[in-house]
Protein backbone atom coordinates (compact mmCIF):
# COMPACT_ATOMS: atom_id res chain seq x y z
CA UNK A 1 0.00 0.00 0.00
CA UNK A 2 1.35 3.08 -1.05
CA UNK A 3 0.17 6.81 0.05
CA UNK A 4 -3.36 5.22 0.53
CA UNK A 5 -3.69 3.23 -2.62
CA UNK A 6 -3.41 -0.62 -2.88
CA UNK A 7 -1.77 -1.73 -6.38
CA UNK A 8 -1.56 -5.32 -7.54
CA UNK A 9 1.67 -5.37 -8.78
CA UNK A 10 2.59 -8.99 -9.56
CA UNK A 11 4.99 -10.86 -12.59
CA UNK A 12 1.66 -12.81 -13.84
CA UNK A 13 0.68 -9.61 -15.44
CA UNK A 14 3.97 -7.67 -16.16
CA UNK A 15 3.48 -3.95 -16.64
CA UNK A 16 0.08 -3.56 -15.18
CA UNK A 17 -1.33 -2.75 -11.82
CA UNK A 18 -4.79 -2.19 -10.94
CA UNK A 19 -5.29 -0.22 -7.70
CA UNK A 20 -7.98 0.61 -5.15
CA UNK A 21 -8.08 3.43 -2.58
CA UNK A 22 -7.50 2.27 0.89
CA UNK A 23 -9.95 3.54 3.39
CA UNK A 24 -8.61 1.21 6.31
CA UNK A 25 -6.43 -1.69 6.75
CA UNK A 26 -8.69 -4.29 8.68
CA UNK A 27 -6.70 -8.09 8.92
CA UNK A 28 -2.92 -8.73 8.38
CA UNK A 29 -1.64 -11.63 8.96
CA UNK A 30 0.47 -14.59 7.87
CA UNK A 31 -0.39 -18.25 7.76
CA UNK A 32 1.30 -20.95 6.52
CA UNK A 33 0.78 -20.56 3.49
CA UNK A 34 0.15 -17.10 2.60
CA UNK A 35 0.26 -13.33 3.27
CA UNK A 36 -3.55 -12.49 4.10
CA UNK A 37 -5.14 -8.76 4.52
CA UNK A 38 -8.59 -7.36 4.76
CA UNK A 39 -9.13 -3.74 3.68
CA UNK A 40 -12.08 -1.11 3.44
CA UNK A 41 -11.79 0.33 -0.09
CA UNK A 42 -13.65 3.49 -0.69
CA UNK A 43 -15.64 1.86 -4.25
CA UNK A 44 -15.82 -1.82 -3.56
CA UNK A 45 -16.09 -2.48 -0.16
CA UNK A 46 -14.13 -4.57 1.68
CA UNK A 47 -11.05 -6.78 -0.24
CA UNK A 48 -9.49 -9.86 0.61
CA UNK A 49 -5.97 -10.39 -0.57
CA UNK A 50 -3.61 -13.31 -0.88
CA UNK A 51 -0.33 -12.87 -1.49
CA UNK A 52 -0.43 -9.41 -2.62
CA UNK A 53 -3.10 -10.42 -4.94
CA UNK A 54 -7.12 -9.30 -4.79
CA UNK A 55 -9.40 -12.84 -4.34
CA UNK A 56 -12.68 -11.02 -3.60
CA UNK A 57 -14.31 -7.77 -3.37
CA UNK A 58 -17.98 -7.43 -1.69
CA UNK A 59 -18.99 -5.35 -4.92
CA UNK A 60 -17.79 -7.37 -7.59
CA UNK A 61 -17.35 -10.95 -5.89
CA UNK A 62 -21.34 -11.74 -7.12
CA UNK A 63 -19.69 -12.50 -11.15
CA UNK A 64 -17.28 -14.73 -9.94
CA UNK A 65 -18.73 -17.16 -7.83
CA UNK A 66 -22.16 -17.66 -9.39
CA UNK A 67 -20.54 -18.06 -12.72
CA UNK A 68 -18.36 -20.75 -11.22
CA UNK A 69 -20.94 -22.06 -9.50
CA UNK A 70 -24.32 -21.94 -11.87
CA UNK A 71 -22.37 -22.95 -15.31
CA UNK A 72 -21.41 -26.30 -14.42
CA UNK A 73 -24.53 -27.10 -11.72
CA UNK A 74 -27.36 -25.59 -14.26
CA UNK A 75 -25.32 -27.85 -17.36
CA UNK A 76 -26.54 -30.67 -15.59
CA UNK A 77 -29.80 -32.50 -13.91
CA UNK A 78 -30.40 -32.68 -10.34
CA UNK A 79 -26.63 -32.20 -9.23
CA UNK A 80 -26.23 -34.07 -5.65
CA UNK A 81 -22.61 -34.38 -4.69
CA UNK A 82 -20.37 -31.43 -5.07
CA UNK A 83 -16.88 -31.45 -3.95
CA UNK A 84 -15.27 -27.63 -4.06
CA UNK A 85 -11.46 -27.35 -4.03
CA UNK A 86 -10.13 -23.58 -2.94
CA UNK A 87 -13.31 -21.15 -2.06
CA UNK A 88 -12.40 -20.91 1.30
CA UNK A 89 -14.52 -17.67 1.80
CA UNK A 90 -17.68 -19.65 1.37
CA UNK A 91 -19.00 -17.48 -2.01
CA UNK A 92 -19.54 -20.56 -3.76
CA UNK A 93 -20.76 -22.90 -0.92
CA UNK A 94 -23.44 -19.73 -0.61
CA UNK A 95 -24.45 -20.36 -4.66
CA UNK A 96 -24.27 -24.45 -4.81
CA UNK A 97 -26.82 -23.85 -1.82
CA UNK A 98 -29.28 -22.73 -3.88
CA UNK A 99 -29.75 -25.77 -5.73
CA UNK A 100 -32.33 -27.46 -3.58
CA UNK A 101 -31.22 -31.35 -5.26
CA UNK A 102 -27.90 -31.08 -3.75
CA UNK A 103 -27.29 -33.37 -1.03
CA UNK A 104 -23.66 -32.71 -0.02
CA UNK A 105 -21.98 -30.36 -0.21
CA UNK A 106 -17.60 -30.86 0.22
CA UNK A 107 -15.30 -28.40 0.41
CA UNK A 108 -11.54 -28.59 0.72
CA UNK A 109 -9.42 -25.29 1.43
CA UNK A 110 -5.42 -25.61 2.47
CA UNK A 111 -5.67 -22.15 3.93
CA UNK A 112 -7.85 -22.08 7.79
CA UNK A 113 -6.93 -18.57 8.40
CA UNK A 114 -9.01 -17.45 5.30
CA UNK A 115 -12.03 -19.17 6.61
CA UNK A 116 -11.79 -17.44 9.69
CA UNK A 117 -10.69 -14.06 8.24
CA UNK A 118 -14.08 -14.49 5.63
CA UNK A 119 -16.36 -15.46 8.51
CA UNK A 120 -14.86 -12.53 10.80
CA UNK A 121 -15.39 -9.97 7.60
CA UNK A 122 -17.14 -11.14 4.99
CA UNK A 123 -20.28 -12.60 6.77
CA UNK A 124 -22.34 -12.52 3.67
CA UNK A 125 -19.95 -14.35 1.28
CA UNK A 126 -18.99 -16.78 4.66
CA UNK A 127 -23.18 -17.57 4.91
CA UNK A 128 -22.09 -20.47 2.85
CA UNK A 129 -20.57 -22.16 5.59
CA UNK A 130 -24.52 -22.28 7.33
CA UNK A 131 -25.92 -24.56 5.35
CA UNK A 132 -26.25 -28.06 6.98
CA UNK A 133 -24.81 -29.75 3.62
CA UNK A 134 -21.28 -28.30 4.00
CA UNK A 135 -18.58 -30.25 5.13
CA UNK A 136 -15.11 -28.45 5.55
CA UNK A 137 -11.97 -30.35 5.55
CA UNK A 138 -9.07 -28.26 5.69
CA UNK A 139 -6.27 -29.25 3.32
CA UNK A 140 -4.44 -29.36 0.28
CA UNK A 141 -6.84 -30.33 -2.58
CA UNK A 142 -4.01 -32.11 -4.68
CA UNK A 143 -4.44 -34.62 -1.87
CA UNK A 144 -7.90 -34.83 -0.64
CA UNK A 145 -8.51 -35.73 -4.81
CA UNK A 146 -5.79 -38.33 -4.71
CA UNK A 147 -7.75 -40.13 -1.86
CA UNK A 148 -11.13 -39.23 -3.05
CA UNK A 149 -13.63 -42.32 -3.44
CA UNK A 150 -13.85 -42.91 -7.49
CA UNK A 151 -16.66 -41.91 -9.34
CA UNK A 152 -18.96 -40.07 -6.92
CA UNK A 153 -19.23 -36.72 -7.66
CA UNK A 154 -21.28 -35.14 -10.28
CA UNK A 155 -19.49 -31.68 -10.06
CA UNK A 156 -16.32 -30.34 -8.93
CA UNK A 157 -15.35 -26.92 -8.95
CA UNK A 158 -12.04 -25.53 -8.31
CA UNK A 159 -11.89 -22.18 -7.24
CA UNK A 160 -7.64 -21.74 -7.28
CA UNK A 161 -5.88 -19.19 -6.71
CA UNK A 162 -3.32 -18.09 -9.52
CA UNK A 163 -0.55 -20.56 -10.73
CA UNK A 164 1.77 -18.98 -8.68
CA UNK A 165 1.58 -20.62 -4.49
CA UNK A 166 -0.14 -23.26 -2.85
CA UNK A 167 -2.52 -23.48 -6.17
CA UNK A 168 0.00 -24.46 -8.54
CA UNK A 169 -0.54 -28.10 -9.11
CA UNK A 170 -4.37 -27.17 -9.44
CA UNK A 171 -3.37 -26.12 -13.24
CA UNK A 172 -1.29 -29.64 -13.82
CA UNK A 173 -2.33 -32.51 -15.32
CA UNK A 174 -2.40 -35.14 -12.75
CA UNK A 175 -4.63 -32.85 -10.74
CA UNK A 176 -7.20 -33.04 -13.79
CA UNK A 177 -6.89 -36.79 -13.96
CA UNK A 178 -7.83 -37.33 -10.30
CA UNK A 179 -10.83 -34.94 -10.07
CA UNK A 180 -11.94 -36.95 -13.37
CA UNK A 181 -11.60 -39.95 -11.54
CA UNK A 182 -14.03 -38.62 -8.42
CA UNK A 183 -16.70 -37.83 -11.40
CA UNK A 184 -19.45 -39.54 -12.12
CA UNK A 185 -19.84 -40.86 -15.85
CA UNK A 186 -20.91 -37.34 -17.31
CA UNK A 187 -19.84 -35.22 -14.40
CA UNK A 188 -18.84 -32.08 -14.65
CA UNK A 189 -15.72 -30.11 -13.39
CA UNK A 190 -15.16 -26.09 -13.54
CA UNK A 191 -12.00 -24.79 -12.80
CA UNK A 192 -10.66 -20.73 -12.81
CA UNK A 193 -8.77 -20.82 -15.79
CA UNK A 194 -7.33 -17.35 -15.39
CA UNK A 195 -7.53 -14.02 -18.32
CA UNK A 196 -8.05 -14.74 -22.20
CA UNK A 197 -5.80 -11.09 -22.58
CA UNK A 198 -2.88 -12.02 -20.02
CA UNK A 199 -2.89 -16.11 -19.82
CA UNK A 200 -3.12 -17.83 -23.40
CA UNK A 201 -0.58 -19.75 -22.53
CA UNK A 202 -1.73 -21.13 -19.38
CA UNK A 203 -5.25 -21.78 -21.12
CA UNK A 204 -3.54 -23.18 -24.28
CA UNK A 205 -1.99 -26.03 -21.72
CA UNK A 206 -5.04 -26.37 -19.97
CA UNK A 207 -7.49 -27.10 -22.72
CA UNK A 208 -4.04 -29.55 -24.06
CA UNK A 209 -4.33 -31.05 -20.50
CA UNK A 210 -8.11 -31.66 -20.50
CA UNK A 211 -8.88 -32.46 -23.78
CA UNK A 212 -6.47 -35.42 -22.63
CA UNK A 213 -8.18 -36.40 -19.76
CA UNK A 214 -11.66 -35.79 -20.25
CA UNK A 215 -13.93 -37.35 -22.66
CA UNK A 216 -17.22 -35.97 -22.84
CA UNK A 217 -17.04 -32.14 -23.92
CA UNK A 218 -14.22 -29.40 -22.96
CA UNK A 219 -15.25 -25.81 -23.20
CA UNK A 220 -13.68 -22.60 -22.11
CA UNK A 221 -16.39 -19.99 -21.01
CA UNK A 222 -15.67 -16.12 -19.49
CA UNK A 223 -16.94 -13.50 -17.95
CA UNK A 224 -15.98 -9.46 -16.34
CA UNK A 225 -14.65 -9.06 -13.17
CA UNK A 226 -13.53 -5.84 -12.94
CA UNK A 227 -10.75 -6.54 -9.91
CA UNK A 228 -9.58 -9.31 -11.44
CA UNK A 229 -6.75 -8.79 -13.87
CA UNK A 230 -7.46 -7.44 -16.92
CA UNK A 231 -11.22 -7.03 -15.64
CA UNK A 232 -12.21 -10.42 -17.48
CA UNK A 233 -11.88 -14.35 -16.01
CA UNK A 234 -12.02 -17.48 -17.09
CA UNK A 235 -13.26 -20.92 -16.77
CA UNK A 236 -12.51 -24.39 -18.23
CA UNK A 237 -15.68 -26.63 -18.21
CA UNK A 238 -15.38 -30.09 -18.63
CA UNK A 239 -17.05 -33.91 -18.48
CA UNK A 240 -16.42 -37.24 -17.99
CA UNK A 241 -17.51 -39.71 -20.74
CA UNK A 242 -20.66 -40.85 -20.40
CA UNK A 243 -24.71 -38.66 -20.38
CA UNK A 244 -23.18 -36.21 -22.77
CA UNK A 245 -22.93 -32.37 -21.69
CA UNK A 246 -23.95 -29.03 -23.59
CA UNK A 247 -22.70 -26.58 -21.50
CA UNK A 248 -23.53 -24.07 -23.96
CA UNK A 249 -27.37 -24.84 -23.58
CA UNK A 250 -28.26 -24.98 -19.69
CA UNK A 251 -30.95 -27.27 -18.87
CA UNK A 252 -31.25 -27.13 -15.38
CA UNK A 253 -32.42 -23.39 -15.12
CA UNK A 254 -32.30 -21.84 -11.19
CA UNK A 255 -35.46 -22.32 -10.11
CA UNK A 256 -37.67 -19.13 -7.61
CA UNK A 257 -36.36 -21.97 -4.64
CA UNK A 258 -32.70 -21.22 -5.26
CA UNK A 259 -33.53 -17.61 -6.73
CA UNK A 260 -34.66 -16.19 -3.56
CA UNK A 261 -36.48 -12.70 -3.11
CA UNK A 262 -34.15 -12.35 0.15
CA UNK A 263 -31.01 -13.18 -1.53
CA UNK A 264 -31.72 -12.61 -5.10
CA UNK A 265 -28.68 -13.76 -7.70
CA UNK A 266 -27.12 -10.39 -9.16
CA UNK A 267 -25.22 -11.48 -12.13
CA UNK A 268 -26.15 -14.51 -13.68
CA UNK A 269 -28.82 -15.91 -15.90
CA UNK A 270 -29.30 -18.07 -18.72
CA UNK A 271 -28.96 -15.86 -21.53
CA UNK A 272 -25.34 -15.01 -20.02
CA UNK A 273 -24.65 -18.34 -19.49
CA UNK A 274 -24.63 -18.81 -23.36
CA UNK A 275 -23.01 -16.18 -23.90
CA UNK A 276 -20.11 -16.79 -21.77
CA UNK A 277 -19.30 -19.43 -24.24
CA UNK A 278 -18.62 -17.36 -27.00
CA UNK A 279 -14.71 -16.00 -27.49
CA UNK A 280 -13.18 -13.16 -29.09
CA UNK A 281 -11.90 -14.26 -32.48
CA UNK A 282 -7.98 -14.29 -31.27
CA UNK A 283 -9.00 -16.92 -28.27
CA UNK A 284 -10.98 -18.49 -30.61
CA UNK A 285 -8.19 -19.09 -32.49
CA UNK A 286 -6.53 -21.16 -29.71
CA UNK A 287 -9.20 -22.77 -27.77
CA UNK A 288 -11.17 -24.25 -30.85
CA UNK A 289 -8.81 -24.67 -33.48
CA UNK A 290 -10.85 -25.98 -36.65
N1 LIG B 1 -13.62 -17.18 -4.14
C1 LIG B 1 -12.49 -16.33 -4.07
C2 LIG B 1 -11.57 -16.56 -5.13
C3 LIG B 1 -10.42 -17.25 -5.08
S1 LIG B 1 -9.97 -17.96 -3.63
C4 LIG B 1 -8.86 -19.24 -3.94
C5 LIG B 1 -8.66 -20.12 -2.69
O1 LIG B 1 -7.91 -21.27 -3.06
C6 LIG B 1 -7.91 -19.47 -1.53
O2 LIG B 1 -8.72 -19.46 -0.39
C7 LIG B 1 -6.66 -20.37 -1.34
O3 LIG B 1 -6.25 -20.50 0.01
C8 LIG B 1 -7.18 -21.69 -1.91
N2 LIG B 1 -6.14 -22.64 -2.33
C9 LIG B 1 -4.97 -22.38 -2.96
N3 LIG B 1 -4.28 -23.51 -3.19
C10 LIG B 1 -5.03 -24.54 -2.71
C11 LIG B 1 -4.85 -25.95 -2.65
N4 LIG B 1 -3.74 -26.53 -3.14
N5 LIG B 1 -5.83 -26.70 -2.08
C12 LIG B 1 -6.96 -26.12 -1.59
N6 LIG B 1 -7.18 -24.78 -1.62
C13 LIG B 1 -6.22 -23.99 -2.17
C14 LIG B 1 -9.63 -17.32 -6.35
C15 LIG B 1 -9.19 -15.97 -6.83
C16 LIG B 1 -8.63 -15.94 -8.22
C17 LIG B 1 -7.69 -14.78 -8.42
C18 LIG B 1 -7.51 -14.42 -9.84
N7 LIG B 1 -6.39 -13.49 -10.04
Amino acid sequence: IISGWFSEISPMWPGEAHSLKVEKVLFQGKSDYQDVMVFQSSTYGKVLILDGVIQLTERDECAYQEMITHLPLCSIPNPKKVLVIGGGDGGVLREVARHSSVEQIDICEIDKMVVDVSKEFFPDVAVGYDDPRVRLHIGDGVAFLKNAPEGTYDAVIVDSSDPIGPAQELFEKPFFASVAKALRPGGVVCTQAESIWLHMHIIEDIVSNCRQIFKGSVNYAWTTVPTYPSGVIGFMLCSTEGPSVDFKHPINPIDTDGNQESRPLKFYNSEIHSAAFCLPSFARKVIQPK
